[in-house]
């Protein structure tokens, strides 16, 4: 009975470990953490991606110290997102073409990143900060458009 037991957790062990495969399994407990990072991430990048936007549009006044205060942390955000992504880690709205199509969608991650790395020094004024976030916007909204359900 306890062998059989046994042998059902080694089993059950050896499958999730096959589905929830490398890096993820060394950094999450379980699928649903990750998709939880994933998650949060995104949600504190879109919280100061829309704080700037509200300066860009001057919905809110510019203030350089603040803007790339935001700016640093969608820098870091968009470096950490992806982690998230573990095999098997699915959910409503991330489309099987994040796993399937993974080149193209480690390249929307290069391009995020490579733009988000210009942020901070882009919110130094308005007149820098305006093209540099509508450059980031852009690669958002692209990766979006392929690769989430809305
Ligand atoms: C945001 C947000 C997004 C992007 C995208 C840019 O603030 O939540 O998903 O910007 O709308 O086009």
């Amino acid at each position: 009975m306890f062998a059989l037991r046994s042998l059902a957790v080694v089993a059950t062990l050896a499958v999730a470990g096959g589905i929830f495969s490398t890096p993820a399994r060394a950094q999450f407990a379980k699928p649903e953490d990750a998709v939880k990072y994933r998650q949060s991430a995104m949600f504190l990048m879109a919280n100061h991606v829309g704080r700037l936007s509200a300066m860009a549009r001057g919905d809110r006044p510019f203030d350089a110290a603040i803007a790339q205060n935001s700016a640093r942390a969608v820098e870091t955000l968009s470096r950490l997102a992806w982690d998230g992504f573990a095999k098997g880690a699915d959910s409503r709205r991330a489309k099987p073409e994040i796993w399937a199509n993974a080149a193209e969608f480690t390249a929307q991650q290069q391009k995020l990143t490579a733009e988000t790395a210009k942020l901070a020094a882009a919110a130094g004024s308005l007149d820098t900060l305006r093209p540099q976030l509508g450059a980031v916007g852009s690669v958002c909204k692209n990766c979006h458009d392929n690769f989430r359900n809305d």
